[in-house]
Order: C-alpha cells, then sequence, then structure tokens
C-alpha cells in the first residue's frame, strides 16, 4: 500500500499502487503480444504487417485507464495499447488478427480496425487521422445524449498535420464538445522525423488557436499520463469543452514488423530506451509494492498471453459461405 513517500510521488487523481500494478499488468501484456505477433509475421502467420507500439504504451493504457465502458475511444493503425487499455478481451483480440470466427469481427477486419462498441471501442483505422472526425461526432452525440460520457481520440504527429484534425478541433472549441485529443507524438510519420512535417516543434501550442487547454506531457510517464487525461475527461464530463494533449513518447521499433529500419538514428534509440514506460513504471512500483507483486503482475501477464493466442490460434477460422456476408464492426 501507498506510505507516506509515495504519496508524495502519487498526486491528485493518480492511480492507487493497484491500479498502477493493473496498468504495468495491461503495458506488459501489450509487449508480450505484439513481441509474438512480430515473430508469427516472420513466419508469414500474420495477414500482413503488425504495427507495435513498443516504448508507447504508457499513453494507450494511462490514457485509457480513467474512462469508463461508455466514454468512446478512436484508435490509429498503432492500436493494441487502447485495445488492451480500453478493456478488450485479448483473446479476441489476437483471434481478431488472425482472422478467427471468436475475434471482433469474426475475423474480418484485422489488427488496424478493431472495435467493440460494448467497451466504447469505435475503432482503430488504418487511414491517418480518420479516427479524429469519428470522435468528434461521437462527442457531439455525447453532449446531446446529456449523460457526461466523453470521447477521446489517439493519433500520432503525423496525423496531427491533416486538414481534418485541424478542422475536428475547431468545432470541438467552437461547441465546447467532451473530447480529449490525444498525439502521441513519436516523433516519426513512417520514415519521416517530425520536423520535416510540421513548422513548430510542440504541437500543444495549437491548442490557443481552437480555444482549448493544450498541455505536453512526457507520454512515457505512466502517472502523469494517467493524471493529466484524468483532468481533461473530468472537464469534458463537467461540460467545460475539449483538451489537446501532447504526449512526448518514441517508438523504439520501426514503423510496422515490414519496416526495413536505418533511418532512425541507433544514438537517439539507444537515448529513449531507459525511457521505456515499462522500466519506469517498475520502478515507481519497487518503492510502493515491492519486488513480489511486481513479479507476479508480469507472471499473470505472460500467462494471460500465452492463454490468448493458445486459445485464438486453435479457433476455427469463419466458413466459406461467409465470406460476402457484411460483418459490422463490434456488432456483436
Ligand atoms: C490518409 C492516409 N495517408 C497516408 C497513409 C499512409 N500512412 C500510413 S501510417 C502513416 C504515417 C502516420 O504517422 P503518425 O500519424 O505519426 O503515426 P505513427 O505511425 O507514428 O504512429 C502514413 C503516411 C494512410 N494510411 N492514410
Amino acid at each position: 500500500m501507498a506510505d507516506a513517500a509515495s504519496s508524495a510521488v502519487i498526486g491528485r487523481n493518480a492511480p492507487d499502487p493497484e491500479l498502477l500494478l493493473d496498468m504495468f499488468g495491461k503495458m506488459i501484456l501489450v509487449r508480450q503480444m505484439e513481441e509474438r505477433l512480430g515473430e508469427l509475421h516472420k513466419q508469414g502467420r500474420t495477414r500482413g504487417p503488425i504495427h507495435r507500439c513498443d516504448g508507447q504504451e504508457a499513453v494507450g493504457i494511462a490514457g485509457t485507464a480513467p474512462l469508463r465502458a461508455s466514454d468512446t475511444v478512436t484508435s490509429t493503425h498503432r492500436g493494441h495499447a487502447h485495445y488492451i487499455g480500453k478493456g478488450l478481451d485479448p483473446h479476441r483480440v489476437v483471434a481478431e488478427i488472425f482472422g478467427r470466427v471468436t475475434g471482433y469481427s469474426r475475423g474480418k477486419a484485422g489488427h488496424m480496425l478493431i472495435a467493440d462498441v460494448e467497451q466504447g471501442m469505435i475503432g482503430g483505422n488504418a487511414i491517418v487521422g480518420a479516427g479524429i472526425p469519428l470522435a468528434l461526432g461521437q462527442a457531439l452525440a455525447h453532449q446531446l445524449h446529456g449523460r457526461g460520457d466523453v470521447a477521446v481520440t489517439f493519433f500520432g504527429d503525423g496525423a496531427a498535420q491533416a486538414g481534418i484534425c485541424h478542422e475536428a478541433m475547431n468545432m470541438a472549441g467552437l461547441w465546447k464538445l467532451p473530447i480529449v485529443f490525444i498525439c502521441e507524438h513519436n516523433e516519426y510519420g513512417l520514415t519521416a522525423h517530425a520536423r520535416y512535417q510540421s513548422a513548430v516543434e510542440d504541437l500543444v501550442i495549437r491548442a490557443a488557436g481552437y480555444n482549448m487547454p493544450g498541455v505536453k506531457i512526457d507520454g512515457n510517464d505512466v502517472l502523469q499520463v494517467y493524471e493529466t487525461v484524468g483532468e481533461a475527461v473530468e472537464r469534458a464530463r463537467a461540460g467545460e469543452g475539449p483538451t489537446f494533449i501532447e504526449a512526448k513518447t518514441y517508438r523504439l521499433v520501426g514503423f510496422s514488423t515490414s519496416d526495413m529500419g536505418g533511418y532512425q538514428p541507433q544514438a537517439e534509440i539507444d537515448a529513449w530506451r531507459p525511457r521505456d514506460p515499462i522500466l519506469r513504471t517498475r520502478k515507481l512500483l519497487l518503492e510502493l509494492t515491492g519486488e513480489e507483486r511486481i513479479r507476479k503482475t508480469e507472471e499473470e501477464a505472460i500467462t494471460a498471453c500465452d492463454k490468448a493466442f493458445e486459445l485464438a490460434l486453435s479457433d476455427p477460422l469463419p466458413d466459406a459461405s461467409e465470406a460476402d456476408v457484411p460483418e459490422f464492426v463490434g456488432a456483436h
């Protein structure tokens, strides 16, 4: 349990050690899942390349932790941490990736398009930036329903350069919509560094132009992500409108498992490696809960991952007769 020293570390809106352990376990689960997907892609067993989020797990996991199921999330092509954070079942996520009937869309969507309406996961998206206006529409619906639900949209620094991002932020500011814009600034859009894509280094300054608060955070600090998103969600629930959060982070691996690499300088990768959010959360937990609880959480996450793959890979593929039957994502 938290002692006096740890409550100094943990501030308002911050998770208690149990929640921190939970987020730690989920980050490990995502890392494990993606490592295995990477291996299976090498063996030609996945349907296309996999976009891994190694090093970015804190944004997805802690950025969804303050949400309830009725809050909605739109994701990107790099969405595994958002799916797991939003409460999706790892078995059904893996099953979807391998095209099994037990997947969230009976195996017809694949890893970039996973959705589950019941958990408020509106979906990943292969079209860069396209999740942003979807979340805007959700936010308008939430405002009209008046139940205090909030829309959250995750997008990359590349997507932040798309016109639709600016249009959505303007409308959100204008109508004070309950939406949180979370930019995962991982420094690259495909192989191009952000300096070739943006006139400004810190995208957060744009928030002022849309009359919303903008907060720049260390996206590899699980507590900072949790607290900042928690506060933005509270603002949105209270009818105070949108927030733009720029989470500075870094992807430690290539754009996808098909990436030939070579464009991320080794010195840059080496500088970010010690800032890996899993290592940092582990260090923090060591003070709060001790090694034994950490080990148990790590083992549980690995077992959950083993189980997800074991079940998913022995699940059946859809029957050929279903080939031309449309499946609405997350509709069952
Ligand atoms: C509209 C559109 N344009 C281009 C692409 C090709 N594309 C896929 S991902 C990507 C880069 C995205 O960068 P960012 O938004 O920073 O996300 P990250 O991959 O860094 O997570 C591009 C250009 C696409 N899928 N959709």
